[in-house]
């Protein structure tokens, strides 16, 4: 069936996929506006197969019902859906692969607050697995602004919850289980066997699921196949709203889980993961692990893990996230990328074999295994380290400052500023970075200062206004960078760093090691005085 269509000209596309707040999404034909956006980009669909699958907010289900009879008349022949509408983002990045599906929909805001006010989202993601890259992207958001028709099959609501497979017109519609066959991927890469003895040894864990998607994979992972007491699972029932709470796993919403794993009582190691299930928090007893350590360290001991046996061939971070993954790719001497922010830029180096593990330090680390940042992965990568290392985390962390050095770093998040604040400070500080190449700011040097531009090396496409970046003649960075991923106002995000030598003072605060840089950066950027804010929202 056709249907005329308003046209929608505010569905811009962020750092992953569209995201807005409920109320919007629920305006009449805004969501069959972008899926048939999605769908008319697409060449060569008919009778191919669909993966589709949500973190589980508010409005999934719905959405998801409205996917399918799109996909059916659109000429799909195949949906493979998570039960109850259920797949973790990694899940279905591994899906689309496995079945070698020309591609999915994801529904979900990924770490932003969900429920009846919360935020919903939508992305596409091509046959690799991944993000779509740029220029589906730019392709599908220029679709929104011409498009005056979708395609809708009618037939009745298709119940999610029963396993199994129906034929509905010339549509196949298969649901499934949506932790198995990733259980089993996990299950290759990694040693069972080992983390198994390692909890069978008295080792324990808590592990965060924050009321979202991943509460079923944790249970069957973690407990059924690899032996984790029940008491390891926190707020492991996904629930339409986040239980109330904000699914993003850093100190400041997954607090109670800090404080236990820095208090007297500390289980061995404790991990969360977000909304969708493809961010990662990872704290040792009395340790956090930033990101971007986690990634320069699971870099430098995947070897140890069965998966990765035979090395790796490279590295690739995001611009923001810190330099401690540069040093551990020039110790092993294979090749370090820097990308812009956003996982679809690490799709074409993870294809082309250039890279085995990627990271962001927006809490997001993966492999080549799939082609989405993975929490779960992120989780049993620590444990397989730590069960053949027999070390604690600290340890783990420590022993690597102590050979490679330590990038101190912290991330200052100033949320929902007025748009026109926002864009104001960053066209000031953009016009200004010339002028500060050369100056000593408290003694130290600004070597170069520029907006972050990217040469993808595999397809030669060009990405550009990534981030404003001041680098010192020490090693020291500042980056402002504006998200994507938020859906009031902007958040401006500055990104500090300071490198400290093997043989220096490693052990330090961080917020103490980089008191200097933060005021620098406060002071480049004017950032109080334009925000009218005396502190950040979030500081990571
Ligand atoms: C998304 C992308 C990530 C990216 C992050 C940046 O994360 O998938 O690759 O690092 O956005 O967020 P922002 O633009 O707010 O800094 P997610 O987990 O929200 O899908």
């Amino acid at each position: 069936m056709k249907m005329s269509t308003k046209a929608y000209n505010d569905q811009k596309p962020g750092t992953s996929g569209l995201r807005k707040k409920i109320s919007v999404f629920k305006q009449k034909n805004y969501l069959e506006n972008y899926i048939q956006s999605i769908f008319d980009c697409l060449n060569n669909k008919q009778g191919k197969t669909l993966i589709i699958g949500g973190d589980g907010r508010y409005f999934n289900e719905k959405a998801i019902q409205i996917a399918i009879k799109m996909a059916a008349a659109n000429g799909f022949g195949k949906v493979i859906i998570g039960q109850n509408g259920l797949l973790s983002t990694p899940a279905a990045s591994h899906l689309i692969r496995h079945n070698k599906a020309f591609g999915g929909i994801i529904l979900s805001a990924s770490h932003n607050p969900g429920g009846e006010n919360g935020d919903f989202g939508i992305k596409y993601n091509i046959s690799n697995g991944g993000p779509a890259p740029q220029k589906l992207t730019d392709a599908i958001y220029k679709r929104t602004q011409i498009i005056e028709e979708y395609f809708i099959d009618e037939f009745k609501f298709i119940d999610l919850s029963n396993i199994g497979s129906t034929k509905i017109n010339n549509l196949e519609i298969e649901i499934i289980n949506p932790v198995t066959d990733y259980a089993f991927l996990m299950e290759e890469l990694f040693d069972f066997e080992a983390i198994k003895a390692m909890f069978q040894g008295g080792f324990e864990m808590r592990f965060d699921a924050m009321h979202a998607v991943n509460g079923p994979y944790a249970e069957q992972i973690f407990c059924d196949m690899l032996g984790a007491s029940k008491e390891t699972l926190l707020n492991c029932t996904p629930s339409t709203n986040f239980g109330g709470f904000h699914p993003d796993p850093n100190l400041v919403h997954a607090k109670e889980l800090y404080e236990l794993m820095m208090s007297k009582n500390a289980p061995d190691f404790g991990a969360a993961t977000d909304g969708d299930g493809d961010r990662n928090l990872i704290i040792g007893r009395g340790i956090f692990i930033t990101p971007s350590d986690s990634l320069a360290i699971l870099a430098a001991n995947l070897h140890l893990i069965k998966g990765y046996k035979n090395g790796i061939s490279g590295i690739a971070r995001s611009m923001p996230t810190s330099m401690a993954a540069d040093r551990v790719a020039d110790a092993l001497g294979v090749p370090i990328y820097e990308t812009p922010t956003g996982w679809k830029f690490f799709g074409n180096l993870l294809d082309d074999g250039r890279i085995t593990i990627c990271g962001e330090e927006s809490a997001g680390t993966g492999s080549n295994h799939v082609r989405e940042k993975d929490g779960i992965w992120a989780v049993l990568a620590w444990l397989n380290i730590l069960a053949v290392k027999k070390q604690s985390a600290k340890q783990v962390a420590n022993e690597h400052w102590a050979k490679f050095g330590r990038n101190y770093y912290t991330r200052f998040d100033y949320e929902e500023i007025e748009l026109d604040k926002a864009n104001k400070l960053m066209k000031r500080l953009n016009e200004k970075l010339d002028s500060l190449v050369g100056n000593e700011e408290e003694g130290i040097k600004i070597s170069t200062a520029d907006s972050f531009s990217y040469h993808d090396p595999v397809d030669g496409s060009l990405s550009e206004n990534q981030g404003l970046r001041i680098l010192f003649e020490n090693g020291s960075r500042i980056i402002f960078r504006m998200s994507g991923t938020g859906t009031i106002g902007a958040t401006i995000r500055i990104y500090i760093e300071r490198f400290e030598p093997a043989d220096g003072e490693i052990n330090l605060d961080t917020q103490v090691a980089l008191k200097q840089l933060i005021d620098i950066a406060k002071s480049i950027s004017d950032i109080e005085e334009l925000t009218g804010r005396d502190k950040p929202s979030v500081i990571t």
